[in-house]
């Protein structure tokens, strides 16, 4: 077990956009299991590579209530959005504390690779729809707190910089 440290909102390397993965080898498979045990340890519904500093397109995902049906997708893309569009409190592990509603597509449809590296499709919708949209932005250098208004934003930017100060204060 490895837990990978998570950056944190307003740093600059969650704005990197992450490459697409070329082979699910045993690299791979080592950074999707050390995601897995930082995701579960948080506890968060979902991981992207990017908030742990790892730029490639990677992401865990577990919904279920006793955290044993851990989804992996890796060079996720989005192949339909549905016109209908829903609003939904979201939280990220990199902005901890800090709730605000996002208005996104109801639901979606998704190809990536699974953890073998085989090709598969899914629809999703509810919290699962919410979540790889919100894992996929991450891929793309997108915090939840871009959809906020400025005013906003700013405010979590004070807050997160005041909050890393203090912590470091403490050591
Ligand atoms: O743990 C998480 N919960 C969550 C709740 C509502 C919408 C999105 C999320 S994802 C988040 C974990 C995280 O930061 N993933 O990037
Ligand atoms: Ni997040």
């Amino acid at each position: 077990m490895a837990l990978l440290p998570v950056l944190c909102y307003p740093d600059p390397r969650l704005h990197r956009i992450a490459k697409p993965v070329a082979a699910v080898d045993a690299r791979i498979k080592k950074i999707v299991a050390d995601m897995a045990d930082t995701m579960y340890e948080a506890p968060g519904v979902g991981l992207a590579a990017t908030q742990v500093d790892i730029h490639e397109r990677i992401v865990v995902i577990d919904i279920s209530d006793n955290q044993d049906e851990l989804m992996v997708f890796i060079n996720p893309e989005l192949v339909w959005a549905s016109p209908e569009t829903k609003s939904w409190r979201e939280g990220c592990l990199s902005v901890p504390e800090y709730y605000d509603e996002v208005e996104r597509p109801d639901s979606i449809r998704v190809k990536a690779l699974d953890i073998n590296g085989k090709q598969f499709e899914l629809e999703a919708d509810g919290l699962l729809s919410v979540c790889l949209q919100h894992e996929m932005d991450h891929l793309q250098g997108k915090v939840f707190v871009e959809y906020l208004s400025p005013l906003k934003r700013n405010r979590i930017s004070l807050k997160m910089k005041k909050r890393i100060k203090e912590l470091v204060g403490q050591r």
